[in-house]
C-alpha cells in the first residue's frame, strides 16, 4: 500500500504543518509512504519564483530533519517532464465540465480577473502525482477529496478504455492531527500564507520571536483559561498546542494553569523546546546545499523510476509511444 501526501511551498512552513502533518509523517508513516513537496501546485496563483524556489528547499530541509526517511521524499518539479506528459494523457481523459465543476476552483476563481488556465487544470496534475506513484491511498481533509474522486475517476475510465495502468486511488481521512489555529486571530486556522504574519509560528523563527508571537496571542477576557474550542478558541488553541507538544490533555493543561500568563509561558517553553532540534537540523541542512541537493536529486531519480514503467504503458496504450 502506497499513501502519497504531499505540502505546498506557499510560504515558510509553519507550526500547524509540523503538528498536524510533517511530525506524524515522520512518526507513524509506513515504508511505502511517500511525500513530495508540490511546487508545482504553488504556481497556480501570483507566485515569486525566486521565493518560491527558496520555500521549496526549505520546505525539504523540514522534510528530512524531521526525520522523513530521505528516500520517501521528492520534488514535484524534479518530475517536470514526467507529470507534464501524464498530465496530458489524463487531460486527454478528462472532461472540461468534470475541472470547472471542481469547488476550489470555482471557489479560488470566483469573479477574479486572469485567473491561471493552471488553476482549473492543476486537479488533473494532481491525479498525476498520484497516479505516477501508483498510490492507493490519499490522506486529504475536505477540502481535497473533490480532487482525489477526480483522480480516481480518471483512473477508472483511463483503465477501462485502454488497459490497466493505473492503480485507483482511495482518499483516506488523515489520522486526527492538532488543528492549530491563527495566534493572532482564532478564528481561522494558522497558515503559511496568512497575510499578517503575527498569529503565525514560522519553523524557523528565532526562539525569541516565537515567544513574542506566542505571549501576544489572542485570549478572552475570563478570569481563568479553561478548554472550551467553541467558545473560547484562543485559549482553547494554546491548551492544543501544549497538549501536542508535551502529550498532556488540553483540559489537564488548563487545570495547571491558573493565569494567561503562566499558560503563555509554559506553551511558549514547550513550542520552542519541541521546535529547537527541527531548526538547529533544518539550519544545519540549508548550510550545507550539496547535501541538500544530493538528497533531492537522489530522491527524484527515484520517485522518475517508480512512475516510468506506468508513464510508459499509459503513452503506449493511448497510442503516444
Ligand atoms: N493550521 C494547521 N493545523 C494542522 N494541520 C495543518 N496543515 C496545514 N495547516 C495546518 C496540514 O499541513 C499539511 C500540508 O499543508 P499544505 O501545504 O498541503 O496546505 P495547507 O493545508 O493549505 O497549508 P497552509 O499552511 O494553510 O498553506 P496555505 O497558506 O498555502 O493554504 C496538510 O496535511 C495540512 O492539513
Amino acid at each position: 500500500m502506497v499513501r502519497l501526501s504531499g505540502i505546498t511551498p506557499s510560504g515558510h512552513p509553519q507550526l500547524g504543518n509540523y503538528l498536524g502533518a510533517v511530525r506524524r509523517w515522520a512518526v507513524e508513516g509506513g515504508e511505502d509512504d511517500l511525500y513530495f513537496i508540490a511546487d508545482l501546485h504553488a504556481m497556480t496563483t501570483t507566485h515569486n519564483p525566486g521565493r518560491l524556489r527558496a520555500r521549496t528547499n526549505e520546505t525539504l530541509a523540514v522534510l528530512i530533519a524531521s526525520g522523513i526517511p530521505p528516500e520517501q521524499v521528492f520534488v514535484q518539479s524534479d518530475l517536470a517532464r514526467e507529470l507534464g506528459a501524464l498530465t496530458w494523457v489524463l487531460e486527454c481523459t478528462c472532461s472540461y465540465g468534470e475541472a470547472a465543476r471542481m469547488i476550489q476552483f470555482k471557489e479560488k476563481a470566483g469573479g477574479q480577473a486572469g485567473v491561471r488556465l493552471s488553476l482549473l487544470t492543476y486537479p488533473v496534475l494532481m491525479a498525476a502525482d498520484i497516479l505516477l506513484q501508483g498510490a492507493s491511498e490519499v490522506p486529504v481533509g475536505e477540502d481535497q477529496s473533490q480532487h482525489v474522486e477526480l483522480a480516481r475517476a480518471l483512473a477508472r475510465r483511463f483503465n477501462q478504455t485502454y488497459g490497466e495502468v493505473f492503480t485507483v486511488p482511495a482518499a483516506v481521512l488523515p489520522p486526527t492531527g492538532a488543528r492549530v489555529r491563527d495566534l493572532a486571530d482564532p478564528s481561522r486556522k494558522m497558515s503559511k500564507s496568512a497575510r499578517d504574519s503575527a498569529g503565525v509560528v514560522f519553523l524557523l523563527d528565532e526562539p525569541d520571536l516565537v515567544r513574542r508571537k506566542i505571549r501576544r496571542a489572542v485570549t478572552d477576557g475570563q478570569a481563568k483559561p479553561a478548554y472550551a474550542p467553541e467558545d473560547r478558541p484562543g485559549v482553547s488553541n494554546l491548551l492544543e498546542i501544549l497538549a501536542a507538544c508535551t502529550g498532556v490533555s488540553p483540559v489537564d493543561a488548563a487545570a495547571e494553569y491558573g493565569t494567561y500568563g503562566a499558560l503563555k509561558e509554559a506553551v511558549a517553553d514547550a513550542v520552542v523546546g519541541t521546535l529547537r532540534p527541527l531548526r538547529e537540523r533544518t539550519m544545519e541542512l540549508l548550510g550545507d546545499p550539496s547535501e541538500l541537493d544530493r538528497v533531492r536529486k537522489a530522491g527524484s531519480v527515484r520517485a522518475a523510476e517508480r512512475g516510468e514503467h506506468r508513464l510508459q504503458s499509459a503513452l503506449r496504450l493511448i497510442g503516444a509511444a
